[in-house]
C-alpha cells in the first residue's frame, strides 16, 4: 500500500496533528510524520515534495498555522493529492490559515479540511487510497457502519430519556 506523509510546520502543531496519525493507524495505513516548514526549511520541504512519489507516498497531509503556505508549497512541487489542515491559533485564530490553505490558484489544488480537522484529513487520505484498494474500502465501509450504529444507540437512549421524563 502507498504511504501517507503527514507534514506539519512546527512541533507546536503535533498535539492536534497526531489525531491524523492515530486515524491512519486505525485504518492500517502506513505513514511517516515529519516537521518541515515552507518558511523555515523551504529547501528541505521542496525536496521532500519532489521526491514524495518516488518514495512511495500516495497522499500528502500538510498542517500549518498562520501564514500557512505549507500545503500550497507541497502541492506546487508534486502532483500527488495534498490535503491541507489549517491550524487554529495566532491573532486570527486559524481563519488566516484556513484562507491561506484553501485559496489556491487554478491548477494547484489543496483539498482543505476544517480548522484543526486532523481526523478528516486522514479519512480523506484513506478514501483517496481506497480508490484502488478494495480491502481499505471495506475498512472505510465498516467504520461508517460503526458510526451509524453509535448514532442509532444514542438516538435510542435519547428517546428512552424523553419517554421516561
Ligand atoms: C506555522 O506557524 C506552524 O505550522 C505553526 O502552526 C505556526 C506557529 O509555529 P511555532 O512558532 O509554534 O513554531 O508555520
Amino acid at each position: 500500500m502507498k504511504k501517507v506523509a503527514v507534514i506539519m510546520g512546527s512541533d507546536s502543531d503535533w498535539p492536534v496533528v497526531k489525531a491524523a496519525c492515530r486515524q491512519l493507524e486505525d485504518f492500517g495505513i502506513p505513514y511517516e510524520a515529519h516537521i518541515l516548514s515552507a518558511h523555515r526549511t523551504p529547501v528541505q520541504a521542496a525536496q521532500f515534495a519532489k521526491n514524495a512519489r518516488a518514495s512511495g507516498f500516495g497522499v500528502l497531509i500538510c498542517a500549518a498555522g498562520m501564514a500557512a503556505h505549507l500545503a500550497g508549497a507541497f502541492a506546487g512541487n508534486c502532483t500527488l493529492p495534498v490535503v491541507g489542515i489549517p491550524m487554529k491559533g495566532g491573532a486570527m485564530d486559524g481563519l488566516d490559515a484556513l484562507l491561506a490553505t484553501v485559496q489556491m490558484p487554478g491548477g494547484i489544488p489543496v483539498a482543505t479540511v476544517a480548522i484543526n480537522g486532523a481526523k478528516n484529513a486522514a479519512v480523506l487520505a484513506a478514501q483517496i487510497l481506497a480508490v484502488s484498494d478494495d480491502a481499505l474500502a471495506a475498512r472505510l465501509d465498516a467504520a461508517r457502519s460503526a458510526m451509524a450504529a453509535q448514532i442509532a444507540e444514542k438516538e435510542e437512549k435519547l428517546q428512552a430519556e424523553l419517554k421516561n421524563g
